[in-house]
């Protein structure tokens, strides 16, 4: 074993998150993909052959050229953490082959991230892969995490020191589930054996990542960013509904805390796939739990139905469904946060909460009910560092293309113009507020 690797396998105890000069992160987030526009990867591969809903995503909103601009946008919401993440094709075009004006880009944003106060939250690997990842590493393959390992030390080195917290990876589940379960995103995998390699490589890589992280900025906080949701029965009181929420409960939610709790995992995804591992270097390679939250999920018992189950969105909150179906359920965010904290017993931060509502109806009494969960749950003891808002931007929204308006921030896609939207200001007051209470610089 490396002497890096050893390292990473004991939390180094320099890592002090929360920051104590920042205890409490308040911003925005956004991914590489999604806003930057001209990233030739396994995702433009993809919606060249039809396999998005939505179209390409082609320019994005230019964000590769406006970075500076979007930055200079979040500091004017009040912001003082923006979360983006580093685009692996970008940076290693051709395997081996790594791109040093690519790298000096996303090294120029952090300067200015820096200058405006701005904590950079950097993710590592936002579901898109370079083309040549799935042909010649595929995370079926122990050599992804090699590959993985090599780009995450790239980057790391190229971002430097003033860089301290990262997500390695965002949602390996939905990877996992979209991408080799259910086929729907790359690689379009449904395959329970490739599942049960990919996450036991997707882990390892976390581990490998973790530790080239931790080499070349020590004192720097690793998370990974998990998408959690509630879980109903369709049925209030039907058994078979009630079973397969807490089972899908346990599985998505829990399956990834536990792995990271314990070093172990074993998962039985209705109705083949089972997916058991071991990687003892998994739980002192986290600092913090990132938090994904957006909605609640309720499902009905269906034979003949693919897992046993049917699910869909409803709106039992009365509050409305999101502008793509989503049910709005800001009480979620506080039973996640106690569900990640009691699984894994470290700080959480929120890495992503917001809705899609392009005529901005909703998203200020959406920003106040979650802001006003999360208080709850921090006055019950539940250590949660921060909140990053999705999106800043309209931006890419994967297999729905450019129909859903996530942003704070609306952009014209011809002008690429942005224009902040009337949430905005309720998103700055409400950060004002909490900054001044949680003690943190804005
Ligand atoms: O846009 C996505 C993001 O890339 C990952 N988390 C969920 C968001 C909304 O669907």
């Amino acid at each position: 074993m490396s002497p890096l690797r050893r390292r990473a396998l004991e939390t180094p105890a320099s890592v002090l998150f929360p920051f104590p000069d920042r205890p409490f992160l308040w911003g925005v987030a956004v991914s590489h993909y999604q806003v930057e526009g001209d990233d030739a990867c396994d995702w433009t591969a993809w919606e060249a052959a039809g396999r998005t809903r939505g179209g390409a995503c082609g320019p994005a909103v230019g964000s590769w050229a406006r970075y500076e601009e979007d930055a200079a946008l979040a500091a004017a919401l009040g912001a003082n953490a923006f979360r983006f993440s580093v685009s692996w094709s970008r940076v290693e075009p051709r395997r081996g082959r790594f791109d040093g004006e690519a790298l000096a880009r996303y090294a120029r944003l952090v300067d200015r991230l820096a200058a405006l106060g701005l904590e950079p939250v950097v993710t590592l690997h936002h579901y898109t892969h370079p083309p040549w990842f799935h042909g010649e590493t595929p995370w079926t393959s122990p050599a992804s995490v090699d590959a993985f390992a090599r780009f995450a030390r790239e980057a790391v080195r190229a971002l430097g020191p003033a860089v301290r917290c990262f997500t390695a990876l965002n949602e390996p589940f939905v990877l996992l589930l979209g991408g080799f379960l259910g086929g729907e995103i790359p690689p379009g995998l449904s395959d329970a054996r490739a599942a049960r390699l990919a996450l036991d490589n997707l882990l390892a890589a976390h581990v490998a990542a973790a530790a080239e992280i931790r080499g070349a900025c020590p004192g720097a906080a690793v998370g990974v960013a998990h998408n959690m949701m509630l879980f109903a029965p369709d049925r209030g009181r039907h058994p078979l509904d009630r079973a397969l929420a807490s089972r899908a409960r346990r599985v998505y939610n829990g399956g990834l805390l536990e792995a990271f709790a314990t070093g172990r995992w074993d998962l039985w995804i209705p109705p083949f796939a089972r997916l058991k591992g071991r990687r003892d270097g998994l739980p002192s390679s986290l600092d913090f739990v990132g938090v994904n939250y957006y909605s609640r999920l309720h499902l009905r018992a269906g034979l003949g139905v693919p897992g046993l189950a049917r699910f869909g969105y409803r709106d039992r909150t009365g509050r409305g469904l999101t502008d793509n179906g989503w049910e709005v359920v800001p009480e979620g965010l506080a039973e996640v946060l106690r569900e990640a904290s009691a699984a894994v017993g470290k700080p959480l931060l929120v890495t992503e909460n917001g809705l899609a509502d392009g005529s901005d109806a909703r998203r200020a009494s959406f920003l106040a009910d979650h802001v006003a969960a999360l208080s709850a749950v921090h006055a019950e003891g539940v250590p949660v560092a921060g909140y990053l808002h999705w999106s800043l931007l309209d931006n890419y929204e994967w297999l729905d293309g450019w129909g859903p308006k996530f942003g704070l921030v609306e952009v014209d896609r011809t002008t690429m113009a942005r224009r902040p939207r009337p949430s905005a200001e309720v998103f700055r007051r409400l950060g004002e507020r909490l900054l001044a209470e949680r003690g943190s610089k804005g």
